[in-house]
């Protein structure tokens, strides 16, 4: 373990009220980020003096943005996550059956509201189960840790803060394993980053173990836009916080009244994307780093693309990272998907 990383067991932290000695002596958690905030140092000097500027979409989830997350989740609009859950409902004995784990990683976990629906399948009130949460949000982690392990009283929590396209190999050596990697977050990644993410997956399965993996699906364009613009405002808050995290993590002075959000659909790269647009031509200071960034009139900034899948395509994706497809479960309108696939070789 690196000199920056911060491991404890969740009966020592911070006083924590929710926090007992019943849940804290099952609840682990490895902090794999760095102090400060070097990366978001290096992304914005990468990312802010190249054209189109553009930052990763892990910045949108501080506390405040992981909040926003879910209040997305529940406006009439933001249908992925109704149909990942109405899916998953549907096929969770047939996932633990096939896989039948002893451990759930999960990628990106959130909240976790969906990992109950997969724990209850695997059978974790009734026979000791590990899970492993693994996502940058410290905040979201702990909390939904700390649920579980009250809900859960036989589920032991190795959680791994970090960002997964780095720090994958924190995840520790486990049992038969099943690694969940749901609502479509992977569609958050460009296709490269997808590609190498999902070999590094493939790295951490061995033999019987299996990934789960939820896609959101090409749909009629309305639907999609009408999703990521919802009538409350609240992924256009969503966006917009990305600018208070980098007023904070780096002493800037953005402006949120000269940002509006945007978010359209790109036939061409099958995704949506999500930008934040400059209202008026202007300069913006990062204290921190020295830095002055200039927009002009009507630039974006791209925060977001979240990649929409043809079900075609799940096979030979998995394949290119030498995993194998053995089960596909589709919901038609709004079209969501599932793949359970398995780092096994094909038979001859
Ligand atoms: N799995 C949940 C949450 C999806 S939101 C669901 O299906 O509803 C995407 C989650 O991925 C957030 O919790 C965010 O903090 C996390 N995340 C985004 N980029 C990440 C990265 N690079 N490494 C680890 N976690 C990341
Ligand atoms: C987490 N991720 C899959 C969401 C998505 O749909 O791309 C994040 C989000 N962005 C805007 N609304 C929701």
């Amino acid at each position: 373990m690196g000199r920056d990383d911060r491991s404890d067991r969740g009966d020592s932290r911070r006083g924590d009220p929710h926090i007992t000695a019943a849940t804290g002596a099952r609840l682990r958690v490895d902090v794999r980020q760095p102090p400060g905030a070097p990366d978001l140092a290096r992304d914005v000097v990468a990312g802010l003096g190249a054209s189109p500027k553009s930052l990763p979409p892990k910045y949108l989830y501080d506390d405040r943005g992981s909040a926003l997350f879910e209040a997305i989740t529940r406006t009439a609009e933001y249908y992925p996550t109704r149909a990942e859950v109405a899916l998953l409902e549907s096929v969770a004995a047939e996932v633990a059956d096939s896989t039948r784990a002893a451990e759930l990683v999960e990628l990106g976990s959130g909240s976790a509201r969906k990992t109950r629906t997969l724990l209850d399948a695997l059978g974790a009130s009734r026979r000791e189960v590990r899970y492993v949460p693994f996502d940058v949000s410290e905040g979201a982690l702990r909390r939904s840790a700390e649920d579980l392990l009250r809900a859960y009283p036989l589920l032991r929590v190795h959680g791994v803060v970090g960002d997964f396209h780095r720090d994958l190999g924190a995840v520790p050596e486990g049992g038969r394993r099943l690694v969940a990697f749901l609502g479509s977050t992977m569609g958050n990644l460009s296709d490269d980053e997808a590609l190498a993410l999902l070999a590094q997956v493939r790295a951490v399965l061995g033999p019987g173990d299996h990934l789960l993996l939820g896609l959101d699906l090409v749909k009629d364009e309305g639907v999609l836009l009408a999703a990521y613009n919802d009538s409350e405002g609240i992924t256009a808050a969503f966006n917009l916080n990305l600018l208070a995290v980098l007023n904070r993590g780096l002493d800037a002075d953005f402006d949120p009244a000269r940002f509006e959000h945007l978010a359209f659909w790109n036939p061409g790269a099958k995704r949506m994307e999500m930008h934040l647009r400059a209202r008026l031509a202007h300069r913006v200071r990062f204290r921190a780093l020295d830095l002055d960034v200039d927009f002009a009139e009507g630039e974006t900034l791209h925060t977001e693309i979240s990649r929409k899948y043809l079900p075609g395509e799940v096979r030979d994706l998995l394949q290119s990272a030498d995993l194998r497809l053995v089960r596909w479960w589709a919901a038609p309108e709004p079209a969501f998907g599932l793949a359970l696939a398995t780092a096994a070789p094909a038979p001859p």
